[in-house]
């Protein structure tokens, strides 16, 4: 396969006129990394017209090629570009290096941003399988949002990041950063070579902070603090698609919550993150996907 440099056009979004070049045509995400790589999940390849018999240069496919235009989660953004913008925009995710219970995956939503148009949101929540902090339990997921200008390449493109921790308990913290005037820039750390704003996870209770002071000051809620990690995480990562038109709906089958992934909790096997209910101890995904507290105002970023 030669290197093909990959033009990313989002008229879908709506008033985004600009198409963005993006290289690195790399796999579609890193996806659940559980499944053969034959059967790429969402992109059900209708065997209407399997002709694979003159399938010449790649770019034979008609305007109405299933592999690169299904939308099957309705949002208007072609399935596979969103696996393609959870890749490249992704933040620098920095798990604790000391964390006893770091086991975990990413489960994303990518929408168009609801209030401002050509800009993308992305939910990005951290699925842990334990919380091993004070007052620890089976599940653990960490929230966090990203605002994305797809017509910028990353980490350009990023527009702001918030993460809260603790959400809707005594322990609440929100951070935001981002590049718009008024925003306190990102720390960052090394990504594809290029510095990516970051989302720490305090040790062990995976309280999740932009900030690493807030966080380390955090000693009641968040003993062990936050420290950048060497790496970012590499874990698996899924696509929740849409409320009404989810593209997973068990992250053990279709996801990364599974023995081949060294899962063993049996109380989170099977788990639908759209139906209403807790993950395991912790809180209730569904809702976490569709929480506007984590849609930042990029207004002021031009
Ligand atoms: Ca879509
Ligand atoms: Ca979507
Ligand atoms: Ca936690």
């Amino acid at each position: 396969m030669l290197q093909k440099k990959t033009v990313l056009c989002l008229g879908l979004l709506g008033a985004l006129a600009a198409c963005s070049a993006v290289s690195e045509p790399d796999k579609p995400a890193s996806t659940s990394g559980t499944e053969p790589p034959g059967s790429s999940s969402g992109t059900t390849s209708s065997s209407s017209s399997s002709s694979s018999s003159s399938s010449g240069s790649p770019t034979d496919a008609g305007p109405d090629a299933p592999a690169s235009g299904d939308d099957l989660d309705g949002d208007g953004i072609p399935d596979a570009l969103e696996a393609k913008i959870a890749a490249d925009y992704g933040p620098y995710l920095s798990v604790h290096p000391s964390d006893g219970c770091a086991r975990h995956g990413v489960l994303y939503r990518i929408a168009p941003h609801p209030k401002e148009k050509g800009r993308v949101m992305m939910w990005f929540d951290v699925l842990f399988e334990k919380d091993c902090g004070a007052n620890g339990h089976v599940g653990d997921d960490e929230m966090s949002g990203i605002v994305i200008d797809p017509s910028k390449p990353a980490p350009a493109g990023i527009l702001a990041v918030r993460a809260i921790s603790h959400q809707n308990t005594p322990c609440q913290s929100i951070t935001t950063c981002g590049s718009c005037p008024g925003m306190t820039a990102c720390s960052t750390g090394t990504k594809s070579g290029a510095a990516f704003p970051v989302i720490y996870m305090s040790k062990d209770k995976h309280g999740s902070y932009v900030d690493k002071g807030t966080c380390s000051n955090s000693i009641i809620c968040d003993f062990g603090g936050c420290a950048l990690a060497a790496a970012p995480s590499t874990a698996p990562m899924v696509n929740a698609g849409e409320p009404g038109k989810p593209l997973v709906s068990n992250l053990t089958t279709a996801g990364f919550v599974n023995a081949k992934n060294g899962w063993t909790e049996a109380a989170l096997m099977n788990f639908d993150p759209w139906k209403a209910g807790n993950f395991g101890g912790a809180g209730d995904v569904s809702k976490d996907l569709v929480d506007d507290a984590f849609v930042i105002d990029t207004t002021a970023c031009k």
